[in-house]
């Protein structure tokens, strides 16, 4: 779809922001920052989200004010940015970035150094000051030489790591280091969002806002009330919940009003 096209699409379109989503991961294609294999991943993405009803569902939002929590608890909170991310919610990693102060690093799963370079200031045209990830100074146990490539001073020193759309094997690897992955995927079945300790299973596009409403919402707040929403999340109810949503939904209950929450829409 070309820009003229989309311009051209009312807002009420049924189907306005999913084509508003392809849109931009199409120009993340055509400016070197999307994988083609990105392409795949949304069209994957969309077809869980058609059954979620598009929506976030109340767990979703549990889980994205969890992450929150997390990310203000953490020592060294680092956001892990790929080629859909950046060209999905640019604006928003920097904007939760800034709340919970969190670093931005570049992590991708086909990594090349044209593709790092066009996504860091893809993120500065957005307004990141600091894009980590060209150094690729450390390696993460377990993962074949690409892939293991990360910063020793960002995810290599990360306590907690938020990773969307992660493929399974690095979120294990990630895992088994110690790091606490906070993963937004619409797949509840995906092994990266079973490894996580905070499965947020929601659209990145609005998982994102969402977290950093919550984050805002969050500033300020004791360690123990922070640990106390930390705690208060249970993983396995999350997934349960979006798995049944997922098999079990309806035409009817996808046209139901989103579940109301703290985020930014
Ligand atoms: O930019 P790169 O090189 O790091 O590559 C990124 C992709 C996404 C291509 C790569 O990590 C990959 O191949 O991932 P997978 O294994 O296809 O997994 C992507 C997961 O994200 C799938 O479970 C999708 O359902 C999910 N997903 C896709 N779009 C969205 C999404 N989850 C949340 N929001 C979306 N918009």
């Amino acid at each position: 779809m070309s820009d003229a096209e989309l311009s051209e699409l009312p807002e009420s379109h049924p189907r306005y922001l999913s084509l508003r989503t392809r849109h931009r991961i199409e120009e993340g294609v055509e400016k070197g920052i999307t994988s083609k294999q990105g392409l795949i991943a949304e069209g994957r993405g969309e077809a869980f989200d058609y059954l979620l009803g598009e929506r976030t569902l109340p767990t979703a939002d549990d889980a994205a004010r969890a992450a929150a929590a997390h990310l203000h608890l953490a020592r060294h909170p680092v956001i892990s940015v790929n080629g859909n991310v950046a060209a999905l919610v640019p604006e928003d990693v920097v904007a939760l970035a800034e709340v919970v102060d969190a670093d931005i690093e570049v992590n991708l799963f086909n990594r090349t150094d044209e593709r790092m370079r066009a996504i860091v200031e893809h993120l500065r045209e957005h307004g990141a000051e600091d894009v980590k990830g060209l150094a690729g100074d450390a390696r993460i146990p377990g993962l074949d030489h690409k892939r293991a490539v990360v910063d020793a001073d960002g995810i290599g020193d990360a306590d907690v790591v938020l990773v969307p759309l992660e493929d399974g094997d690095r979120a294990e690897a990630l895992a088994a280091v110690g790091k606490t992955e906070l993963v937004v995927d619409l797949n509840p079945l995906s092994r990266s969002a079973r490894t996580a300790a905070v499965p947020i299973v929601d659209n990145i596009v609005r998982a994102l806002p969402n977290i950093t409403g919550h984050a805002r919402d969050l500033s300020g707040r004791s360690r123990e009330e922070l640990q106390a929403v930390v705690d208060g999340f249970e993983p396995a109810t999350a997934l349960e919940a979006a798995e049944s949503a997922i098999r079990g939904g309806t035409l009817d209950s996808r046209a139901e009003a989103p579940a109301e929450t703290n985020g930014e829409r």
